[in-house]
């Protein structure tokens, strides 16, 4: 084959839906920075500020000779629609999708696409990029493919070819270079953030897994087993970050403070670099004790996130959470006492609980002096146990945006939820307004 081209795509298109945090994809980063590495010419096309026409032009032009797709659940109708009219433009062009849904589903995937990548694919997909590019012919790879040397593929187009997924050791990952931030559109992406929170915010992943097993969570990619970079990658793709103009971070590992030692050492570290940027997390209101919570707080930690999802301790422990009231209240009380701003993140309407337990966690979410809160309804997201004890899951579009909807028979009445977040939300706004009177005087 003469040319060496392969497409990127996140097939996410903004809908101007008021939003604090949307992000350049990470994964799609990674795979295109080692695609380069390998010296195969990379395009990423990232239609987060693109219409579909444009993001087809921009394809049909680069003339791709193997298109990647991110999919993940929200994304499936756009990633499907962008194949369909991808296919009619490069139809020379091989398909291969990879993300949490493909993880989950590979066979209905593969009923559109090529071929299917599951879990980590940040080897697989690039060997197996290199591998095409440099056969002779479309045919001759396909004829000689041998799967077990790429881990997760999945194809139907030759009979069933199913090789299973490996997570990357911590020295694979490492070997990996920092996501390529090239290709995607910062200034669009640092204006839409900063125009909400006066900050030009970007994520990042220090640690790959969560150990806990939350019955709503869905986690395909990379499930239960904890690895942590190595400090030394992680701050050249801070340094990478910051050279973009951006002076925030969102640490968005599924669980950044459950390693105190790593936290410790980053801070330390971020303290003596003085990169002069701002952070914030995801964490567990268990998982940090004070001395530590005050080294966060000197290293630039503006805000923690944390799922708290219920003001009942019998819904918790449905949701297999491993958390109760009173932690949750030390846990917050705690950060708020080292001046660090404290999110929560609450789920009405979970199955199982009953109007008194909602009310409970209205009630609850007010009490704890939080700087931000925000409620939805559970999502039954494949792959995730809630998934499969509910019934009458909806099919059709799961693409929509801080809408709260259920997706599923639920006992709850839609409407009054939604009547009862907006309560909510309008009494945690006043309590804001007048602290900040309180403060003032
Ligand atoms: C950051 C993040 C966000 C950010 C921004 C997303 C972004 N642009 O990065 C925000 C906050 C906007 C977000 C929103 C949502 N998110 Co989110 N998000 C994440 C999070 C925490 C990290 C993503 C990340 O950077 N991963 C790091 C990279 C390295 O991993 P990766 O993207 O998976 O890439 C690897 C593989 O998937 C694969 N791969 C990726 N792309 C491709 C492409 C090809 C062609 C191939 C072959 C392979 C491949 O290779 C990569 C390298 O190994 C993940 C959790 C997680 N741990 O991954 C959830 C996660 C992806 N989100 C999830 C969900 C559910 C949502 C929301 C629906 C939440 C909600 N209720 O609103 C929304 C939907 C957004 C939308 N617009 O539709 C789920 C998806 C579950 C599922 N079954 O689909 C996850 C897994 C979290 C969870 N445990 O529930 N999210
Ligand atoms: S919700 Fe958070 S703590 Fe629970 S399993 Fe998912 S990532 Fe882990």
């Amino acid at each position: 084959m003469s040319t060496k081209k392969v497409l990127l795509v996140y097939p996410y298109f903004y809908t101007g839906v008021k939003k604090d945090k949307i992000f350049t994809p990470i994964g799609i980063g990674i795979l295109s920075a080692v695609l380069k590495q390998s010296g195969i010419d990379v395009m990423i096309l990232d239609c987060t500020f693109l219409t579909v026409k444009e993001a087809i032009k921009k394809a049909q032009q680069y003339k791709p000779d193997i298109t990647g797709i991110y999919v993940m659940t929200t994304f499936v109708k756009n990633a499907l629609g962008l194949l369909e009219k991808l296919r009619k433009v490069n139809p020379e062009s091989l398909y291969a999708a990879g993300g949490p849904l493909p993880t989950l589903y590979p066979a209905k995937l593969a009923k559109a696409f090529d071929y299917v990548f599951k879990g980590e694919a940040a080897k697989s997909f690039p060997d197996f990029c290199r591998d095409y590019l440099n056969a002779s012919s479309r045919s001759e790879f396909t004829g000689n493919i041998n799967p077990s040397n790429y881990a997760g593929i999945y194809s139907l187009s030759m009979g069933i070819m199913d090789s299973p997924v490996t997570h990357l050791s911590k020295e694979d990952i490492d070997q990996c270079p920092i996501p390529d931030r090239e290709g995607f559109d910062h200034k669009k992406y640092q204006e839409l953030c900063y125009g909400d929170t006066g900050k030009k915010r970007t994520s990042i992943m220090m640690s790959y897994g969560c150990p806990f097993s939350c019955e709503f969570c869905s986690k395909p990619i990379f499930g239960n087993e904890v690895r942590f970079r190595s400090l030394d990658k992680v701050f050249e793709e801070i340094r990478d970050i910051v050279s973009y103009g951006y002076d925030s971070l969102w640490i968005a590992d599924d669980l950044f403070t459950c390693d105190a030692q790593f936290l410790k050492s980053f801070c330390h570290r971020l303290i003596k670099e003085d990169l002069q940027i701002s952070w914030s997390c995801l964490s567990r209101v268990d998982s940090v004790n004070g001395e530590v919570a005050r080294l966060m707080k000197s290293a630039g930690c503006s805000k923690v996130h944390f799922g708290i999802e219920s003001g009942n301790d019998y819904v918790l422990k449905l949701m297999n959470k491993k958390i109760d009231i009173a932690k949750i209240t030390r846990g917050v009380e705690m950060f708020k006492g080292n001046g660090i701003g404290c999110a929560g993140f609450f789920i009405v309407g979970y199955p199982g609980e009953t109007v008194e337990t909602i009310e409970e966690t209205f009630d609850f979410a007010l009490s704890l002096g939080l700087d931000e809160i925000s409620f939805n309804v559970p999502y039954p997201l494949p792959g995730s146990k809630l998934y499969e004890r509910v019934s009458d899951i909806s099919d059709d579009d799961w693409n929509f945006e801080n809408e709260t909807r259920f997706l599923y028979k639920s006992e709850f009445d839609e409407k009054w939820l939604k009547k009862r977040i907006q309560e909510t939300n309008e009494i945690f706004a006043g309590l804001e307004k007048n602290q900040v009177i309180k403060d003032r005087r």
